[in-house]
């Protein structure tokens, strides 16, 4: 079935797409942080939180030296936003939690990355997806990999678990 305009945009409300985000935090209530941020993603109308990893303490890559060590976590999503308004929904969440945006990769109360959206690739100058350095960061695959071994990464043509392995591997 053809379906135009308004009416195509009214049904393409109603698909719902997965995706799956990064968590990050390591400045005061880290637990809370990533704690609270799931809380508030459950609580909006057109999310679904379907899975969340365990949150995995890892060492700051990059940024100023002497910060403190991050907590970091994945979730699952379901949800019927477009990737855009996802994203504006993780930055009101953000925002909630005190994130002040100063020093590039500098400690944060909360960070939150859209890495996968359905097999969509995306490169606009607010947002690329897939995330452009998921496949590089440990502190990202292997909470990913305990929710979504089986992900594909729509670009590298390789699931979050084989990307995880070639990270470990050094390839
Ligand atoms: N986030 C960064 C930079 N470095 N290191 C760890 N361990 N965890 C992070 O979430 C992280 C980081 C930029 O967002
Ligand atoms: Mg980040
Ligand atoms: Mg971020």
């Amino acid at each position: 079935m053809l379906l135009w305009g308004a009416a195509y945009a009214a049904k393409l409300n109603t698909m719902t797409h997965v995706a799956y985000v990064a968590l990050g935090s390591n400045l005061d209530d880290r637990r809370g942080h990533l704690d609270g941020a799931v809380a508030a993603l459950r609580e909006h109308d057109a999310i679904t939180v379907r899975r969340v990893s365990s949150w995995i303490e890892t060492e700051p890559v990059g940024g100023p030296a002497g910060q403190g060590q991050f907590l970091n976590g994945a979730v699952e999503l379901e949800t019927t936003l477009s990737p855009h308004e996802l994203l504006a929904v993780m930055q009101a969440i953000e925002e909630r939690f005190g994130r002040v945006r100063t020093v590039p990769h500098g400690p944060r109360t909360l960070d939150l990355d859209l890495l996968l959206y359905d097999a969509s690739v995306i490169n606009e100058p607010d947002l690329t997806i897939p995330h452009p350095r998921l496949h590089e960061r440990r502190f990202v695959l292997a909470p990913l990999a305990e929710i979504a071994p089986a992900a594909q990464h729509p670009i590298l043509n390789a699931t979050i678990a084989e990307l995880l392995a070639r990270l470990d591997a050094g390839a």
